[in-house]
């Protein structure tokens, strides 16, 4: 039987998946249970408040929301639950993902969204994120991620010996 999830990751348009797909790869990297749906703010908005208000009484312990353009999508799921939401904003579009930007990191006061970045790198880090505060209370995640971050370190080392010898240092 498929685990329990502990991350929801909600997207406004199936156009998004390439981008969430990121943050779905960061959490099988650490062994945890995600669910995944396309839902949007304005499209479904019915849908977007059952899933975000069920979301704490089905075990979810964070949600990542993806949209782009008018990007209400992570704000609106923020406003029907307490759990912590992350927001990434989507590329594209005729202002290249600023729009979603703004509308997802500008939310008034009183309702949170933690915003990453535009794109790809901003999924990844909202995999890596929710990890974190997942591993708040999961030694072996918090090791876990430690490991991670070593292993970018040896990386970066190996990227910075394979320079050296192509400059014949
Ligand atoms: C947003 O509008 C979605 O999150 C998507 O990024 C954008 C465009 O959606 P599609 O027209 O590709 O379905 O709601």
């Amino acid at each position: 039987m498929k685990n329990a999830p502990q991350v929801l990751i909600l997207m406004g348009s199936d156009s998004d998946l390439p981008v969430m797909r990121e943050a779905a790869g960061i959490l099988d990297t650490f062994n945890i249970a995600w669910e995944m749906h396309v839902s949007s703010a304005h499209r479904s908005p019915v849908k977007t408040a059952k899933l975000a208000s069920e979301a704490a009484g089905r075990g979810v312990r964070i949600i990542i929301a993806g949209a782009g353009m008018a990007a209400h999508l992570a704000g609106v799921v923020a406003s029907e639950t307490t759990l912590p939401v992350i927001g990434v904003p989507m590329p594209g579009g005729a202002l290249n993902g600023v729009d979603a930007l703004y509308a997802t990191v500008q939310m008034p006061g009183g309702i949170p969204v933690a915003t990453m970045a535009i794109g790809k790198a901003g999924a990844k880090n909202a995999g890596l994120f929710a990890v974190q505060v997942l591993a708040l209370n999961d030694a072996g995640l918090a090791g876990a991620l430690t490991e991670y971050r070593h292993e970018m370190e040896r990386e970066v080392e190996l990227k910075d010996a394979e320079l050296q010898a192509s400059l014949g240092n």
